[in-house]
C-alpha cells in the first residue's frame, strides 16, 4: 500500500469530570486525530498524548509540529506490503512515539478495513472477550474517592486503580481497604515519589495490592529495581517502558513484574505486540494503559487487549465515563460483568462520526 494522503484534526473534548493525577489535572482533551488514505481506503489513529509535557515530554503543540513537518511527509508516497512496517517510515524521529504512533496505528486500522476483517483479528488477537477495570483520579476526600468506587463496583469494573501522590496515600489507601477488603485494588503514582520514600512506599505493602503502578522516576528502571526487592507488592511499569528493548533491560535487572502497555508511549501496534509477546514468553503479565482517550484511541486499545498476554484488567473502560458523548458510533460500552465484547467489523469496527468531529475540530491540516 502506499499512503497518499494525511488529514490532521485537533478536536477539544471536556470530560464529564476533571481526572487529577500527581502531575496535574485535566478537565478538556486536545487531541488530535489522522485520517489516513490510501487507493480509496482511510484508517482512523488518535494521538494518546496530553495536553502539556507532564506525563512525559510530548503535548499537543508538540505532537501537531511533529506529525505535520516530520512523521506525516515521512510518510507519504512510500510504499509498505505491511502496516508493521509503517513504524520504519518515521523511525528516525527520536522520541515523539504517541505522535509517531498516530499514523501507525491508522495505518493498521486501514489495513484491516483492506483485507475487511476486524482490527483485532489482524493483530493476532484471541480474547473473544477483555477485562475491565477504572482509573480513579485524585478525589477531594476519601468519602467522595469511596463513592466513586462504590459506583464502578457496581457498574462491574474488574479492577479498581486509585491515583496517589505524597499526601494522600497511606492513610487514603488504609480507607479504601477498610471498606473494601477484597476488591482487585492496585495504585499508580505517576512517579511522585523517590528512593527517600521508601518506608512509605514497604507500608504500602499491608494493602495487599496487585500491583503499585511507576512509584518512582518516569525514565527510571535502576531505582526501581533497587526497590522491587525491598517490597513484597509487584511494581508494574508504565512511564519507563517505551519499547521491548525497554522490556528486557527492566525485566532484566527485576525493576517490576508487571507491565502496562500503551500504544501511543510505545510507537503503536507493532513495538506493543512485542512486548506483548516478550511478556507472554516469560509469564510476565501485561495490562491495557489508558490515555483518557476518545473513541478512536479506545478502538484501537480494545484491539490490542485482544492479544492473549493482556491477562490483567486494563485501563479500558466505557466512554461514557469521559465523555457526554463520544467521537464513535457506538460508543464503548461495558457489559455488567466488566468485559467489552471486541467488535465483528471490519478495522476498529466503530464508525468514526465526522460530523460531530467536525463541529469539534480547532484546526485542520491535509498533508500530500
Ligand atoms: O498513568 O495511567 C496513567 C491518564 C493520563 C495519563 C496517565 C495515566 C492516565 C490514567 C487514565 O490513569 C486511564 C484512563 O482511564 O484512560
Ligand atoms: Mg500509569
Amino acid at each position: 500500500m502506499k499512503i497518499e494522503r494525511i488529514e490532521l484534526r485537533e478536536i477539544h473534548l471536556p470530560l464529564v469530570a476533571p481526572f487529577e493525577t500527581s502531575f496535574g489535572v485535566t478537565t478538556e482533551r486536545h487531541i488530535i486525530l489522522a485520517k489516513v488514505f490510501s487507493e480509496g481506503l482511510i484508517g482512523w489513529g488518535e494521538c494518546t498524548c496530553n495536553e502539556g509535557p507532564f506525563y512525559n515530554h510530548e503535548s499537543t503543540d508538540s505532537a501537531w509540529s511533529v506529525l505535520k513537518d516530520f512523521a506525516a511527509p515521512y510518510t507519504i508516497g512510500k510504499e509498505i506490503a505491511h502496516p508493521s512496517e509503517a513504524g520504519k517510515l518515521t523511525a528516525r524521529i527520536r522520541g515523539n512515539k504517541m505522535a509517531r504512533a498516530t499514523i501507525e496505528t491508522a495505518i493498521w486500522d486501514l489495513e484491516a478495513r483492506r483485507q475487511n476483517i476486524p482490527l483485532w483479528k489482524l493483530l493476532g488477537g484471541t480474547r473473544e472477550e477483555i477485562v475491565c477495570g477504572v482509573s480513579i483520579g485524585l478525589q477531594d476526600t476519601d468519602t467522595q474517592l469511596l463513592k466513586k468506587i462504590e459506583t464502578e463496583l457496581a457498574a462491574g469494573y474488574q479492577r479498581i486503580k486509585i491515583k496517589i501522590k505524597p499526601s494522600r496515600d497511606y492513610e487514603m489507601v488504609k480507607a479504601v481497604r477498610r471498606e473494601f477488603p477484597d476488591i482487585n485494588l492496585t495504585v499508580d503514582a505517576n512517579s511522585a515519589y523517590t528512593l527517600n520514600d521508601i518506608e512509605l512506599l514497604k507500608k504500602l505493602d499491608e494493602f495487599d495490592l496487585k500491583y503499585i503502578e511507576q512509584p518512582l522516576a518516569y525514565d527510571d528502571i535502576i531505582d526501581h529495581a533497587d526497590l522491587q526487592p525491598q517490597l513484597k507488592t509487584p511494581i508494574c511499569l508504565d512511564e519507563s517502558i517505551l519499547s521491548v528493548d525497554d522490556t528486557r533491560k527492566a525485566l532484566k535487572l527485576g525493576a517490576g513484574k508487571v507491565i502496562n502497555i500503551k500504544l501511543g508511549r510505545v510507537s503503536g501496534h507493532t513495538e506493543a505486540q512485542k512486548i506483548e509477546a516478550y511478556c507472554r514468553e516469560r509469564n510476565i503479565p501485561v495490562w491495557c494503559g489508558g490515555m483518557l482517550e476518545a473513541g478512536i484511541g479506545r478502538a484501537q486499545n480494545i484491539a490490542m487487549s485482544t492479544l492473549a498476554g493482556f491477562t490483567m484488567p486494563g485501563d479500558v473502560s466505557a466512554s461514557k465515563r469521559y465523555w457526554t458523548e463520544d467521537i464513535i458510533v457506538p460508543e464503548v460500552e461495558v457489559s455488567p460483568r466488566g468485559t467489552i465484547t471486541p467488535p465483528t467489523g471490519a478495522g476498529l469496527g466503530f464508525e468514526v462520526n465526522e460530523k460531530r468531529l467536525e463541529a469539534l475540530t480547532v484546526r485542520k491540516d491535509v498533508i500530500t
